[in-house]
């Protein structure tokens, strides 16, 4: 019988404390998913689940059932033969969302209980400053902290104006260059996993998500596209798949995001420091452009802020059909029930400041 570390995949004192209102069932990890069955991970091995008709019966949306990444509480934590029963989903700590397809208002559960969100982009074909924004802002909206992959290095020869021009967005943002040509072109991802944490990858069809975490495993245990470099999504990896990392931590695998309904994210959260900015303006409805004492535009006078990022905050908002709103107005307007009491903004927001006040402290 091959004993699981569970602390090492996640299950921290939370879970485990919030597990105990009921001492008859298992806690497991839901690692992939096929149709209605689930792969679940528990103390004693792998095991294939249902979801009990109570669950079945309370759904009301998507995110109702259970993701790639949740903790659930199971009948049993033994392969006896035939399926498991999972009778709850315990809280998520963080979910990575997506709207569904076709449907605007049922949201579906990417990954849940992460940690960290890897938004990988490769610097050859697929890099675009507009796509970080729209990832950040779903990223911070699951709760876990962003870090930008940048990957395909070996295809990019002006790697430092990159760097320079993705830093006018990444808003602080931690920022990793990484190569899947070299013995050691991953090493810069290693730093962000250890045991216990739980790391998703998003990002676009191609841009070699499941190489990097092939790499990071020490084995071809993903399947991955044959070597081609136009980024031309073929979808590889279909499904959202959880992997346990010899070294300590998780890593969850997600299919190309080309579909993944981002254009609806709350952009607000990718421009916090123009958020933060405007509550220092003298209108609290200043649209930032031609009013006096408005903070948005001192900062660009003082070149703390580029008047081309101010564009793009503009922009987007428009586009995202927020005209109008101001921020404040835009996350009441956006925050689902689930998010109701930790939004994405309040954690830019935080992250941002403990940045600044990190920054200050060493100058
Ligand atoms: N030159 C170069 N090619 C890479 C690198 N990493 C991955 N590739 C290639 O890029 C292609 C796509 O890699 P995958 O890992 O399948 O991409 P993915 O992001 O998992 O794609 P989906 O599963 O479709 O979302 C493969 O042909 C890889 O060999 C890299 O660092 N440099
Ligand atoms: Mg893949
Ligand atoms: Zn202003």
């Amino acid at each position: 019988m091959c004993k699981i570390d569970m602390e090492n995949i996640g299950l921290s004192q939370r879970f485990i404390t919030e597990s105990t209102f009921d001492t008859s069932l298992y806690v497991g990890r839901v690692i992939s998913q096929y149709k209605d069955l689930y792969k679940v991970v528990t103390a004693n091995g792998e095991l294939t689940a249902e979801i009990s008709g109570k669950i079945r019966f309370d759904v009301k949306t998507l995110s109702d059932y259970p993701a790639v990444g949740d903790f659930v509480m199971l009948d049993r934590n033994e392969d006896s033969g035939g399926y498991a029963m999972i009778h709850h989903i315990l809280t998520r700590k963080s979910a990575f969302i997506r709207k569904a397809a076709g449907t605007s208002h049922d949201e579906q559960i990417v990954a849940s209980n992460i940690d960290t969100v890897f938004i990988c982009m490769s610097l050859n074909n697929d890099f675009n400053l507009r796509r970080v924004e729209r990832y950040l802002g779903v990223a911070w909206d699951s709760r876990a902290i962003p870090v930008i992959v940048l990957t395909k290095a070996d295809l990019c020869d002006n790697l430092s104006q990159k760097l320079l021009e993705l830093n006018a967005v990444a808003c602080g943002v931690d920022v990793l260059v990484t190569s899947s040509m070299s013995e050691d072109g991953y090493l810069s991802v290693k730093n962000y996993i250890s045991r216990g944490k739980t790391i998703a990858f998003i990002g676009s069809s191609g841009v070699g998500k499941s190489t990097l975490i092939n790499r990071l495993v020490g084995e071809n245990a993903l399947e991955t596209q044959k070597i081609r470099n136009d980024d031309k999504g073929r979808h590889t990896t279909t499904r959202r798949e959880l992997i346990v990392l010899p070294s300590g931590g998780v890593v969850i695998d997600t299919p190309g995001m080309r579909e993944l309904g981002i254009e609806s994210a709350d952009l607000s959260k990718t421009f916090a420091d123009i958020d933060e900015l405007s509550t220092k303006c003298k209108f609290h409805d200043c649209t930032h452009t031609s009013e006096p004492n408005c903070a948005v535009q001192q900062a660009i006078n003082n070149g703390l802020l580029s008047g081309e990022r101010l564009g793009n905050y503009l922009k987007l908002k428009k586009e995202a059909k927020y005209e109008g709103l101001n921020s404040k107005q835009i996350e009441t307007e956006k925050f689902t029930v689930m998010f109701a009491e930790a939004g994405g903004m309040k954690n830019a927001r935080k992250f941002i400041k403990e940045k600044n006040k990190k920054k200050q402290g060493f100058t």
